[in-house]
This record gives structure tokens, sequence and C-alpha cells, in this order.
């Protein structure tokens, strides 16, 4: 069987990232492309060079022209620009938007059959965007906010309890803003919901107020730190898990960002969801049951989507 192929779509700080973990993980022959022809090559050889080191068979080619992609299995999308210190996600809008159409030209024209899975921000207007300049079907155009939001729930709640982070399930919805819903009812340490944990005293609720509030602030908190650049490892990580999962018909449910038809009570709008992915791109939508409170931030992480669509909206009125 000839080996999978895989488009990174943008070779900056996740593109380059993306290349070392796919190729590491064998998931097939990686192709980089951005505008920065030399950017892309020069990574692409960088890390081919690392196989050898690290012993992985993947060819990996650096490119500026689409013709390259023709024909990915997988395209991971990462083009465009991201925050520096001050900006909020929705500052990027404008640029992305842009950048998202010919992204979306190149997919349609080389990679129609791919499973798309976009990163750049603002995540939920951007694969909105993305899947109609690209046409693709919907179940195969996804984002990536929820695994990574997540897993920095996750983190913080291994750090909190002293359980390993393997045996802790963490989720959060929503849009990938800071009024994403980190689901405490949902959430789990060791198997035991996190309210329970509460409860019983593993946890104070003062110390999981201040776990959501910087799971939610959580990609901030990086880009302060760097000072130049947001987050690339995780996010990275990210992205390969749900392209694995799809690779491999593995079935995992992940949280991501996926064309709602109604459920959750969303139309026309990609949002933060928990979602089986295997070899036919999204095969399921799961639907938590939402309480009050959940409903209600819920709503208002949907209304912030909603106001970043119509944005979207008013600059390509062609979207509309
Ligand atoms: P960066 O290192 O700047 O890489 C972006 C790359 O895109 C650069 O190499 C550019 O040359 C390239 N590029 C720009 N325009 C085009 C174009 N028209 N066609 C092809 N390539 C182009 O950024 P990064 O890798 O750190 O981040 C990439 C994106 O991911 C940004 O929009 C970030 O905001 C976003 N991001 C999203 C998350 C989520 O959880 C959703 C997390 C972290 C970053």
């Amino acid at each position: 069987m000839a080996r999978k192929k895989i488009a990174l779509i943008g070779s900056g700080q996740i593109g380059g990232t993306l290349a070392l973990l796919a190729g590491i993980k064998e998931l097939g022959d990686i192709v980089m492309f951005d505008i920065a022809e030399g950017t892309a090559k020069g990574k692409a050889l960088d890390i081919a060079q690392a196989s050898a080191v690290e012993g992985f068979d993947a060819k990996l080619s650096g490119t500026g022209t689409y013709e390259a992609i023709e024909g990915a299995d997988v395209c991971i999308v990462t083009a465009g620009v991201p925050r520096k210190p001050g900006m909020s996600r929705d500052d990027l809008l404008g640029i992305n938007l842009k950048v998202m159409e010919q992204v979306g030209a190149g997919i349609k024209k080389y990679a129609p059959n791919a499973f798309v899975v976009c990163i750049t921000n603002p995540l939920d207007a951007m694969v909105w965007a993305l899947q109609k300049f690209s046409g693709l079907p919907a179940d195969k155009v996804v984002g990536m906010a929820g695994v990574l939001d997540s897993s920095r729930f996750a983190l913080f709640l291994a750090e909190a309890t002293g359980v390993s982070i393997e045996d802790i399930h963490a989720w959060t919805l929503g849009g990938h803003g800071d009024d994403m819903v980190p689901m405490v009812r949902h959430s789990t340490v060791g198997g035991v919901p996190l309210n329970q944990v509460v409860k019983s005293g593993w946890l104070n609720q003062d110390k999981l107020d201040a776990i959501v509030e910087r799971t939610r602030k959580g990609g901030g908190e990086i880009v302060a730190l760097l000072g130049n650049g947001s987050a690339f490892y995780a996010p990275a990580a990210s992205a390969i898990a749900m392209a694995e999962s799809y690779l491999k018909d593995k079935k995992r449910v992940l949280p991501a960002a996926a064309y709602l038809t109604g459920q959750y009570g969303v139309k026309d709008m990609y949002v933060g969801v928990p979602v089986l992915i295997g070899s036919t791109g999204v095969e399921k939508i799961i639907e938590f049951d939402l309480d009050k409170s959940e409903q209600d931030m819920f709503a208002k992480s949907v209304a912030s989507v909603k106001g970043l669509v119509d944005a979207c909206k008013t600059i390509a009125p062609d979207l509309a």
C-alpha cells in the first residue's frame, strides 16, 4: 500500500512541529507548503535529515506551489498570521480570511478528497470560511481547538490532583475564545466527575474555578510568555491526533470545531463539540446533555462565533 500523503499548508511554528510529529509517527509522506518557499524547503530538509537519527521512513518536501499537494489525503492548515502580545484572536480575521480564500482554492483544485484540519485563527470563523472557499463536504473539514483547550484543562487538573495525565478526561466545548466552555460535569479524574471530585474534598471549588479560568486564557498565557508568537507544540500535537484518527480509522471521540446542522441548536456554523473521527471524516457529532448554566455559557460562546462569521460575510459577501 502506498504511503499516505500529508500536506501542511503553512510551514511556520506549528507547521514545522506538525511535520516533525507526522514524520516520527510515520503517518505518511509530508509536503510542506508556504508562501515563504525557502522556509518550507529548509524545514522539510532539516526534518528529513532528522529521520536518519530518529529512524522514520517518510519523504519530506517543501514547496511554494499548490500543484505539489495534489492528491493529499490530509491537509493541515496553519497559513496566516499568529497573535502577538496585546492582540486578540479576532484581530487576525481580516488578514487570515484572505489567506483562507487562497488556501481553499488550492485545496479545491488539488486535494478535493482530503480530510482538512484548520488551525488558523480566529479558528471557528476561519474553518467556516475555508469549508466554503474549498467547497469540500463539511464532514471532511474540521477545526482544531478543542483538543488543545481540553489538553490545557487536563494538564492543570493533573497537576492539582496529582493524578496521571493519562487518567484525566477533560472536555471544553464552544468556540475557541476566552468564553469557551470547560465542561466540569463531563470531565473526570480517574473516572470521577469533577463536581464529585470537589464534593469529596479532593480539589476545592476555588482551585477548580481558577483552573477553569486559566484554561480559558491558556492561549494568552503563552502569547504573553513567548512575546513574539503563539503556542505551537501542543496545537501541533492536537491536530496530529485528529489526522491520525482519520488516517488510521481510529474513531476517536475528540472535541473539534465541526459544522453543525441543528445539533446543540446551532445551524450553519462551526463550533467546538465532541466528534467521532474515522476514515470518512466526521462520522458522528456527539451531543452532551447540557444543564441550564452550560447552555447559557455555550450560547454566549456561539454568539461570539456568530459575530466573527458575520464579520467574514461582510468582508467577503460571496460567503453569505
Ligand atoms: P507562523 O509561525 O507565523 O506560521 C504561519 C505561516 O503561514 C508562515 O510561515 C507564513 O509564511 C505562512 N503564510 C502566511 N500567509 C500564507 C499564505 N497565503 N499561504 C501560505 N502560507 C502562508 O504561525 P503559527 O504556526 O504559530 O500559527 C499559525 C496559525 O495558527 C495562526 O493563525 C495562529 O493564530 C493559529 N493558532 C491556532 C491555535 C488554535 O488552537 C486554533 C493555536 C495556536 C495557533
